[in-house]
């Protein structure tokens, strides 16, 4: 068969456009070369619809290894007693819990997405906004941080059948043990979805949600640095709290319903070539070299926030407990869409986004999210984050200067090249 070049040649395109830049959209990152080559392998060519032991085609012996693989790996990294790999996003892993624990019309409590949520934590845009009833809790103006009172208060007047802590944009720790004990008043149940911070907690590094949870979600590919995908997981399961039994009259475990809710639920075939690169990522998150990379990731956080700090920018909430910061431009009279575009022409990547209380439209924004997941990878210290606060500063003081965005365009490329990423690839 003739070589697609028209499309490796593009593929190329983007290695290189990745190998330039200073990454710093706080959901990258980039996985290991194994990573890759298990998600590139045969197992993309087998149907398996099932689970391992139960599937509904022949010749799944090597696949149910796959992914028991993956799901006991998964399990002892977050000392799980369960868990599905199968979701194909973040997304797909709320979608299933939704399906699993609620009727259309129920009440749902999330963080608003203008305040740093999650499109699937209620959004009118998305289906969790228009299949449930979706209400919303904040963050405080005056110290950007979760309003706790205002989730306990919304919480006992509505009684919403879930909680769901867990955020996008947010850079503080959370407060699982007091959601918890909110939901428990009001018989609520609590989703965590973890995808951002879940490289940290896997390593203690911050609060664990697994205790006062009853169930957690998350994507594979932020800093748990795995193939694109979600994942759901309990610590304890428990009686589901809806009565359906099995054949036998026994109540079925909350697990057999998030099990079912996927598949069939929710998805068909899984995706075993990506289970299989997210086995080979659980495996690396169990090794010390992984806990170095997530201490590492809040070292590079907190240097890169007093950075920002030192030079006048607004950073919500004032600081970092994460891999993350929220910084409101208004004091520097931009937008953030205007901020995204100049720093993309200098190949320094991050994303516009809602502050709290933001007066401009989602297109608009008065604010960028930066992130440092992907530059840890990549090698970065704390001593090479005043330089990259210093370009973007360079950059954002005179967005109209493309004699000046262009002198730094190419400080990016010499600055990146003494980190190389996927040298293997030629
Ligand atoms: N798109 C992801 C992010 O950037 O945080 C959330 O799904």
């Amino acid at each position: 068969m003739q070589k697609d070049t028209q499309l490796f040649d593009l593929i190329h395109k983007e290695l290189e456009r990745q190998r330039n830049g200073i990454e710093l959209i706080a959901s990258e990152n980039f996985t290991s070369l194994q990573v890759m080559q298990a998600m590139g392998s045969v197992p993309t060519n087998k149907y398996a619809e099932g689970y391992p032991g139960k599937r509904f085609y022949g010749g799944c012996e090597v696949i149910d290894e796959i992914e028991t693989l993956a799901i006991e790996r998964l399990k002892k990294i977050f000392n799980a007693s369960w868990a599905n790999v199968q979701p194909h996003s973040g997304a797909q892993a709320n979608t299933a819990v939704f399906l699993a624990c609620l009727k259309a019309g129920d009440k749902i409590l999330g963080l608003d997405l203008s305040m740093g949520g999650h499109l699937t934590h209620g959004s009118p845009a998305n289906f969790s906004g228009k299949n449930y009833q979706a209400l919303f809790y904040g963050v405080k103006k005056d110290t950007g941080t979760i309003d706790y009172d205002q989730m306990e208060a919304t919480a006992k007047a509505e009684k919403p059948k879930m909680i769901i802590c867990g955020a996008s944009a947010y850079s503080r720790d959370w407060d699982y043990q007091r959601i918890r004990s909110i939901a428990d008043q009001v018989g609520a149940l609590v989703l965590a979805d973890i995808a951002h911070p879940a490289g940290m907690i896997a390593k203690g590094l911050l609060n664990d949600p697994f205790e006062h949870s009853h169930i957690v979600t998350s994507t594979t590919h932020k800093t748990l640095r795995g193939p694109r995908g979600g994942i759901i997981m309990m610590r304890h399961d428990f009686d589901n709290p809806f009565g359906v039994k099995d054949p036998k009259g026994n109540i079925r475990p909350m697990s057999a319903l998030l099990d079912l809710a996927v598949f069939p639920g929710m998805q068909g075939g899984p995706l075993e070539h990506v289970i299989a690169a997210k086995a080979v990522s659980f495996g690396e998150i169990l090794t010390d070299d992984y806990t170095a990379y997530a201490k590492q990731i809040i070292r590079n956080a907190q240097a890169m926030s007093a950075a920002f700090v030192k030079r006048g920018y607004h950073l919500i909430s004032n600081g970092t407990d994460n891999h993350l910061m929220l910084i409101d431009l208004r004091n520097k009279n931009l937008t953030g869409k205007k901020a995204q575009e100049t720093l993309d022409k200098a190949h320094i990547t991050l994303n516009k986004n809602a502050v709290p209380f933001d007066d401009k439209s989602p297109f608009i924004t008065s604010g960028i999210r930066v992130g440092v997941p992907a530059i840890t990878t990549r090698g970065l210290l704390e001593a090479d984050m005043e330089p990259i606060v210093e370009m973007i500063d360079t950059v954002l003081s005179d967005t109209a200067n493309e004699g000046r965005i262009a002198e730094v365009k190419s400080r990016v490329h010499s600055f990146m090249s003494k980190f190389p990423l996927y040298p293997e690839l030629g």
